[in-house]
């Protein structure tokens, strides 16, 4: 037996409860995860299910719809990001979309059988004039009978709060990557800026929608770290988008050697296990998927995709195919 120096003149039921309070702060090592990612596949897949059916409908597949509200002319130097003005993409900048623009975007994707809508800007974070507008949008989707969701960039004191007011369910707002792989992808914000964001997120009661990017190079170590981030953030967001980096030409993430899918896979099965009442969205990237990658995702624990044939600038696979696909999986809609 080993002898803990700190809990050695304790009883057991006190060792115990130290061990307890020790487990609840960190309650995923890294190294525990990287466990779960070197697992047999097959032996992945069966856990992921098992965590899953205990707290999901495993047919069951959200359907979110994405509209940029405002694009491209971004201040910062996120390497992955079309948006971001320093670099030439191609993306052509556009002004916020005007209310009437919003509220028919998202009856359009309402009907077609979306019950979630989320509104990204390419902004640092929103100024004022920007909140004011963006909670009238809010709201209009809000009375429309869909989930909300917004990602407008770092937020500062009192603004998550007038969002929340508006009606915002979830705010998003991805850690994006393990925190010794992020400044390798960004400079001009920082990982303690994004944990200050998401703690205005749950002060002001609002739902956390945050996850990452897989495929920029990272070491599987590195997604072990991301998801330890997130499993570790108390609580654990509700909403965990997993992005694969849609690689854009003009980017200084363009080029960047391709994943293995399997690696994307197991990441989804991870998010899963570590988080299990999470909503897992296999997020950007399913337009470079084959189908079978795409059905081992949602095996994984996945249970929601964007839907519609966009993204915020780059492209997403047709509603039309992607029904289709859930059809052939015997997957339905929520
Ligand atoms: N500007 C705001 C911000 O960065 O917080 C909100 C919009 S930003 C586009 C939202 C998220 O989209 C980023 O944090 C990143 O995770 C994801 N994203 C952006 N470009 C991507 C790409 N090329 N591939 C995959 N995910 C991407
Ligand atoms: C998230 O995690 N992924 C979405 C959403 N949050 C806003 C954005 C993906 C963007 C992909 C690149 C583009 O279309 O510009
Ligand atoms: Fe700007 Fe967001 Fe793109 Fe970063 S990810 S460059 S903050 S739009």
């Amino acid at each position: 037996m080993r002898i803990n120096p700190l809990t050695s003149n304790l009883t057991n039921e006190q060792a115990n409860h130290v061990a307890d309070k020790a487990s609840e702060s960190i309650r995923w090592s890294v190294s525990q995860i990287q466990a779960l990612l070197d697992t047999p596949f097959n032996d992945l897949m069966y856990r992921a299910q098992q965590t899953h059916r205990q707290h999901h409908d495993p047919n069951a597949v959200q359907l979110s719809t994405l509209i940029s509200v405002k694009t491209g002319g971004c201040p910062e130097d996120c390497g992955y990001c079309p948006q971001a003005a320093r670099y030439h993409t191609g993306v052509e900048n556009q002004d916020m979309l005007s209310l009437d623009e919003v509220v028919s975007a998202a009856t359009a994707a309402k009907q077609k059988g979306a019950s979630r809508f989320c509104m990204g800007a390419a902004w640092r974070g929103p100024k004022q004039r920007d909140i004011d507008k963006v909670t009238e949008m809010v709201s209009a989707v809000k009375a429309l009978d869909m989930e909300t969701c917004a990602t407008l960039g770092m937020l500062k004191p009192g603004q998550a709060q007038q969002l929340g007011e508006a009606g915002l369910d979830y705010y998003n707002h991805n850690l994006d990557t393990a925190p010794e792989f992020y400044d390798e992808v960004i400079t001009t914000r920082h990982y303690e800026d994004r944990l200050n964001t998401l703690q205005e997120v749950r002060g002001a009661g609002i739902n956390v929608c945050c996850g990452g990017i897989v495929g920029m190079g990272e070491t599987r170590l590195s997604r072990a770290g991301l998801i330890a981030q997130l499993a570790n953030l108390d609580p654990y967001p509700e909403s965990v988008p997993i992005n694969h980096l849609v690689q854009v030409e003009g980017t200084p993430l363009y080029g960047t050697a391709a994943l293995d899918p399997l690696e994307f896979v197991r990441t989804i099965a991870a998010a899963r296990i570590t988080m299990p009442k999470a909503m897992v969205r296999l997020s950007a990237g399913r337009q470079e998927m084959s189908e079978a990658v795409q059905a081992l995702c949602f095996l994984a624990g996945a249970n929601s995709i964007f839907y519609g044939d966009k993204l915020l600038t780059t492209g997403n696979p047709e509603a039309e195919h992607d029904k289709a696909l859930l059809d052939k999986l015997g997957l339905h809609s929520l």
